[in-house]
């Protein structure tokens, strides 16, 4: 039997996409914000019921640079349950993560938590709306507004995620996106930084080119993130797939809840009221004792049978070498995100599983 991965890229159909190679190899221009480049911006904003969009070649060096183009020092305040390029963004810049609790009934920072964790040194909040699920984004400008601190969200998972009809990338002062080959909506690598200005967008523009203003000027010390034509081109093709891709991944969340409700030791998330959300994984949570195992345990079963969830996001990134040491990585600090990181495993989620690849899931897991 073959194995069913955690996820599966969503690619666009060969032949049209071979037909855009074919414009772009005529057009001799393969890079350096060009045509396809240029649609790509202008189709995801209006996908994204954003402004400004800037495309970048992952989804991490947008997060770098907003950091960059925000001028942060000192301390930032984020979560621990993340993938590691949340924190790694901070590293790179020379500014010191202050981890805080998660709300484990979202998975995501706890507004609760942040203002105990504030110092003067504070500068920013880095929340991350994991696994898609937005955060209380109100109640994290409240206190964003009360301290004067910059908030920057990672919406790697977030993409096409609204709030009663409008984007959870409206929030913060800027959003990043991961178009990543698991996402989603990818780009094989990309990402893109959402922000709420013309001004914010050029400067933006500038810096993931080496802070090119023309010709000859250079007005800031830029990175290259540019985003080439043929990736650009595939972007553009799997943004016509994307609403099937999400419906079809919701089908597979319904029936997982549906099938997994009610077993002793089983918890998943249900969606939101108001939430357009976008099923980019499916955690579920395991508690030993009732449901007769432990996560990992079932973690190593699954694998044996072919199933491959993935432990996403065990260990935290509090929890690496690199991070471990920092007062606020201390385990009595971070209890929600231990307990959620000690219990995840992220079932098969994508858009082509069948009906016989979700009932072996389902079969695995009942068992
Ligand atoms: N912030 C957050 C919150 C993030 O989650 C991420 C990335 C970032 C920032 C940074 O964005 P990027 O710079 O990556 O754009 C994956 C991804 O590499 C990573 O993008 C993602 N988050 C993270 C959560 O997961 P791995 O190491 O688990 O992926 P991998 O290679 O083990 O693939 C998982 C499964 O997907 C495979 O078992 C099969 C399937 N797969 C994967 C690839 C790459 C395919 O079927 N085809 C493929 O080409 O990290």
């Amino acid at each position: 039997m073959e194995n069913i991965t955690v996820t599966s890229p969503l690619l666009p159909d060969l032949e049209e996409f071979h037909a855009l190679l074919k414009e772009i190899w005529d057009s001799k221009w393969i890079t350096n914000n060009g045509s396809f480049h240029k649609r790509l911006e202008a189709a995801l904003a209006e996908y994204l019921k954003v402004p400004y969009v800037s495309l970048f070649t992952n989804g991490t060096l947008p997060l770098i640079t907003a950091l960059q183009a925000l001028r942060i020092t000192g301390e930032v305040i984020t979560t621990p349950y993340s993938f590691v390029a949340t924190t790694h963004s901070l590293w790179w810049n020379g500014i010191k993560p202050v981890f805080v609790d998660i709300d484990p009934a979202t998975g995501n920072l706890d507004p609760a938590r942040i203002e105990a964790a504030i110092t003067p040194k504070t500068t920013a909040i880095m929340p991350v709306h994991v696994y898609g699920k937005p955060c209380d984004t109100e109640a994290i400008q409240a206190i964003a507004d009360k301290y004067g601190l910059k908030v920057i969200y990672d919406a790697a998972h977030a993409f096409g995620v609204e709030v009663d009809g409008r984007s959870i990338l409206e929030a913060g002062d800027m959003s990043t996106l991961s178009f990543h080959a698991t996402k989603v909506y990818n780009t094989i690598e990309g990402g893109a930084l959402v922000m709420h200005d013309a001004k914010t967008k050029q400067r933006i523009d500038y810096l993931k080119n080496f802070g090119f203003a023309g010709e000859t000027e250079v007005v800031a010390p830029g990175i290259n993130s540019k985003v080439d034509e043929m990736r650009a081109a595939y972007g553009l093709l799997n943004l016509r797939q994307v609403d099937d891709a999400i419906a079809a991944r919701r089908k597979v969340a319904v029936a997982y809840r549906e099938a997994l409700r009610g077993v002793p030791g089983l918890s998943f998330f249900d969606d939101m009221p108001g939430v357009r959300h976008n099923y980019s994984y499916f955690p579920l949570f395991i508690d030993a004792d009732k449901y007769g195992m432990t996560r990992d345990e079932l973690y190593f079963k699954m694998k044996e049978a072919g199933v491959l969830g993935r432990r996403y996001f065990y260990p935290l990134i509090s929890e690496f070498s690199t991070y471990r040491s920092l007062p606020s990585a201390a385990k009595e600090n971070l209890p929600q995100a231990h307990k959620m990181a000690d219990s995840v495993i992220c079932l098969p989620m994508h858009h082509a599983l069948s009906q016989e690849d979700v009932e072996r899931v389902i079969a695995m897991v009942k068992q």
